[in-house]
């Protein structure tokens, strides 16, 4: 599906989009599964070595890491996108479908941004797992170094189950862009720093796909359901500008001019992980 015209104007006017029926089940399903493989293999082995009473095998996606988590959190820490490293994860990233909408607003040469994460957003009341992907306020455009002030980098937020005020959707603060960082001291905005516009809260369906303006002020709410709020937050940007976080390894993923430069080997973008995760250590990520 191409961002059509409509679609784009709601962009440029409000910093933020939702894209109905941008994806389908087709192109989420296969990493979704790849999770599903994951989670069973390391709770088998979490049963083995004594840390999990029971696999939870008959609980569904969104909610058998709950389960398993309430025993032990080890699992819960290995499946972000630069730890999971998936070869369906890695597909997932130059999707056709995903770049089609991704090229509407950066252009036919893609970069795929290091700043990416799949997040399984955790019912508040699990115990034992540490509450990470609750995010505060914040415009992206502050958690990247001054090199991309310039450039534009998209966000693309995708849930990968429905998204509800309840399990913690995305709120985002429309009409911002333009004005630049409004961050002074830390990653999260401070009181006073946030604009008093109301914020707009974004229920999505599986399937819908959210393309926000770096500038555009956001955050997540605790997710009060009993099932994971499982998402992914994706960054694009036009090949040859600074990501922000050199330090880690950004890929052309759709490249018009020149097909053959698209990274499509996974185990040469897990080995630039591997390195990237390595070099990152004692790297200062902000600015401040
Ligand atoms: O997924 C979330 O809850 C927060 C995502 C976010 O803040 C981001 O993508 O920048």
């Amino acid at each position: 599906m191409q961002l059509s015209q409509e679609y784009r104007e709601h962009f440029e006017r409000e910093g933020y989009v939702v894209v109905r029926g941008g994806l389908q089940d087709s192109d989420l399903d296969p990493v979704i599964r790849e999770y599903e493989e994951y989670i069973d293999k390391r709770a088998r082995e979490l049963k083995t070595e004594g840390k999990i009473s029971q696999l939870h095998e008959h609980e569904p996606f969104g909610r058998r890491l709950t389960r398993i988590c309430e025993e032990d959190g080890t699992i819960y820490n290995e499946l972000d996108i630069m730890q999971f490293r998936g070869r369906a994860l890695f597909d997932f990233l130059r999707n056709e479908h995903l770049m089609d909408l991704v090229e509407g607003l950066v252009g036919p040469e893609i970069t795929c941004n290091p700043i990416q994460h799949l997040r399984p957003k955790m019912p508040s009341r699990t115990a034992k797992t540490p509450n990470t992907h609750i995010a505060g306020w914040h415009q992206d455009a502050a958690v990247m170094r001054e090199e991309a002030d310039p450039i534009e980098v998209l966000t693309v937020w995708i849930p990968m189950c429905e998204a509800t005020v309840e399990n913690g959707c995305m709120q985002v603060i429309p009409r911002v862009v333009g004005k630049g960082i409004l961050h002074t001291k830390s990653a999260v905005m401070e009181d006073g720093e946030l604009p008093q516009t109301p914020a707009v809260p974004l229920p999505m369906q599986k399937g819908e796909v959210l393309l926000m303006h770096k500038e555009t002020p956001h955050n997540s709410t605790p997710n009060l359901s009993d099932s994971i709020r499982w998402s992914m937050d994706l960054r694009y940007q036009q090949t040859g500008t600074p990501s922000g976080r050199e330090v880690y390894p950004s890929f052309i993923s759709r490249s018009r001019a020149n097909p053959q430069s698209v990274l499509t080997d996974h185990g040469e973008w897990c080995r630039l992980w591997v390195e990237g995760l390595e070099r990152g250590k004692g790297y200062k990520f902000y600015r401040w």
